[in-house]
């Protein structure tokens, strides 16, 4: 039985979607991150970096997103949610949620946690004043150059789909519009009606 730390709205959303789509068995345990569950004492001893997602499984805890991705990717084996055949295909998946780690998370994380990156108050202003801009420029580039068939990667569903997906529902917060985003509009869309997507957000509801 595997075991995700997950809070609601979190980028540990898309793990807890990845774990549904895959059949594994799994539970889920939900943070109240604006309470500081993720400091406390108990869940550091899960994962000291005080983040989540986090995924405990047999072989010890995995954290971050892409990792714990490509291990639900890896153990399912009633469906395909990595091209695990094909070493370009595989690369090229891993490509595109690293760039969401580290550019799309981070650019969105300078809105509520700019504090992360500087005390001055005015340089924390700037940098949540710079969010709605740089979130736009990814989601560009998003558009435009990466997004190119149904999902993510093209015709087949991965785990890139759950992560892109995840990110997009954060646009609206950080003051883009998602309609200036057609493809990815329609990915979002195309999210929602999948049954592993709604028991995941309906199982952050509590
Ligand atoms: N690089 C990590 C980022 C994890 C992360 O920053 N998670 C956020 C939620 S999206 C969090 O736990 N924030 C709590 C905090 O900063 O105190 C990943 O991709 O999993």
């Amino acid at each position: 039985m595997l075991t995700l730390y997950t809070a609601p709205g979190s980028c540990g959303r898309a793990s807890h979607i990845a774990l549904e789509e895959s059949g594994l068995p799994f539970e889920v345990r939900l943070l109240d991150l604006s309470a500081g569950d993720q400091r406390r004492p108990d869940y550091i001893r899960i994962n000291p970096k005080g983040r989540v997602p986090a995924l405990i499984t047999a072989s010890g805890v995995l954290t971050e997103s892409p990792a714990i991705l490509s291990y639900i990717a890896s153990m399912a084996t009633a469906v395909q949610l990595a091209p695990c055949d094909d070493p370009f295909a595989l690369a090229a998946l891993h490509a595109f949620n690293a760039y969401l780690a580290s550019t799309v998370h981070v650019a969105h994380a300078h809105g509520r946690r700019a504090s992360r990156w500087a005390d001055a108050p005015d340089a924390i202003a700037a940098m949540q004043a710079k969010v709605a801009e740089n979130m736009r420029a990814c989601f560009l580039l998003i558009e435009e150059e990466y997004l190119r068939g149904e999902w993510a990667m093209g015709s087949a569903y991965t785990i890139a789909d759950p992560y892109l997906f995840t990110m997009t529902g954060w646009l609206q917060g950080d003051g883009v519009d998602l309609a200036d985003f057609p493809k990815v509009a329609d990915h979002y869309g195309r999210m929602l009606e999948r049954p592993a997507v709604r028991r995941a957000l309906a199982a952050e509801k509590g």
